[in-house]
């Protein structure tokens, strides 16, 4: 069979084949709307409440409050930002702080915000990719109403310091709403919302093995938000709809399962990870590693290779059955260079010359010695066709 390497997996991952099998049944023989009265309808109830126990399980949430099932973290981000923005519509409270780093969902949506009248503190992040807690306290106003920045960056794999910001803003201001974007870090390191203190947290379960098109926005107790879809009155009329009963019971298997699994991301896909990142590093000349060193999600690189176009080795990489990312593939059809990396102060040519590993516990060591083999010669000849000796 031909080599089919992943090594994408912060663009979406594998669905664990349990889950994937437990699915199967919601499609064929439970698949009755859980809202209805008859034994169709109940007999699906117990596994979700089952399955939301894994979810809120895997984040620590307290049973008081809320997590409400989304279609993913787009739509998580979509409804606090958009929610939290129509309640204070007539208010005086309409400033919003961010970071310069945050995925598109945050980032096109605060944008959108502004064009209708928001105020929005898009913070700088420094060279390492990392906002520091005080910058957050210090761009605090008297109008601020919502903070949202994420756990950790897609691109990059940068850790947010976010308990200590969530500490310093709600000590100035405990009414201030304090927002995180998690979907990069679930499954990947501890992600508890007693210990970072936030009101809301998104999520997709496709980025910890769990089906695509499923996910959540957890809300603490006393912070709930107005719906975004009306209608039904599915979710305690949060959030209206016919439950996906098959994604739900996928997403709480792929829940039970990462946190049985955390240590191994933390060990072996750890180990892995740095072991490709060592290698490159240190016997391809002119590599350059982009983001933290350390505080980072433990199974992301995100390389620059000087004189090698990232379009090209992503093409070349793939020509030899290995799957990367040049970024986040929402952007990656444009061909403009990274706004992360831009954030970075990363120069403007290197900014296209970066791709972006991400590992998974999937991920074999035989795959990566491969990636190590092959990697070298695709960057030579990438090399030697940019300088023209091709
Ligand atoms: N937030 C973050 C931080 C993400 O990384 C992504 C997807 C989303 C939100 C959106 O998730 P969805 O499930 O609603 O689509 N990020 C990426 C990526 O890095 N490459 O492809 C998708």
């Amino acid at each position: 069979m031909e080599k089919r390497i992943y090594l994408d997996n912060n663009a979406t991952t594998m669905v664990c084949p349990k889950a994937a099998q437990e699915m199967q049944k919601y499609h064929t023989t439970f698949y009755g709307n859980p809202s209805s009265l008859h034994t169709f309808g109940i007999e699906t109830r117990v596994d979700l409440r089952r399955s939301l126990d894994y979810v809120y399980k895997l984040i620590n949430a307290p049973d008081q409050d809320d997590v409400l099932i989304t279609s993913g973290a787009t739509e998580a981000n979509n409804h606090v930002l958009k929610a939290v923005f129509l309640k204070n519509l007539n208010t005086k409270k309409n400033h919003y702080i961010t970071t310069n780093v945050e995925h598109p969902t945050i980032y096109n949506t605060l944008q959108y915000l502004e064009s209708l009248g928001a105020e929005v503190t898009y913070l700088p992040v420094g060279p390492d990719g990392i906002v520091k807690a005080e910058q957050v306290e210090a761009a605090v106003t008297n109008h601020t109403v919502l903070i949202s920045i994420m756990h950790a960056n897609n691109e990059l794999g940068t850790i947010f310091p976010l308990a200590e910001m969530v500490q310093r803003v709600k000590k100035k201001n405990s009414q201030i709403l304090f927002h995180t974007d998690a979907t990069q870090t679930l499954g990947k390191i501890s992600v508890d919302v007693e210990k970072l203190g936030v009101d809301y947290l998104s999520f997709s379960a496709h980025k910890f093995h769990g089906p695509k098109g499923i996910g959540g926005l957890y809300m603490r107790k006393g912070q709930r938000l107005d719906p975004f879809f009306h209608g039904g009155e599915q979710m305690a009329s949060l959030r209206a709809g016919t439950l996906n009963v098959a994604g739900i019971v996928g997403m709480g298997i792929a829940a039970q399962e990462a946190v049985q699994y955390l240590d191994l991301e933390n060990t072996v896909v750890r180990q892995l990870r740095d072991k490709l990142e060592t290698f490159i590093l240190n016997n391809i000349h002119d590599t350059f590693l982009n983001g933290h060193k350390n505080e980072r999600t433990p199974n992301t690189l995100n390389i620059a290779f000087q004189n090698c176009e990232g379009e090209a080795l992503l093409w070349d990489l793939n020509q030899h059955g290995i799957a990367a990312s040049t970024g986040s593939a929402c952007a990656s059809e444009e061909l403009e260079s990274s706004r992360v990396l831009r954030a970075l102060g990363v120069d403007k040519a290197l900014s296209h010359m970066a791709l972006r590993f991400s590992l998974s516990r999937y991920t074999t060591a035989a795959e990566i010695d491969y990636v190590i083999s092959v990697l070298p010669g695709i960057i030579k000849r990438l090399r030697e066709i940019s300088s023209g000796k091709a």
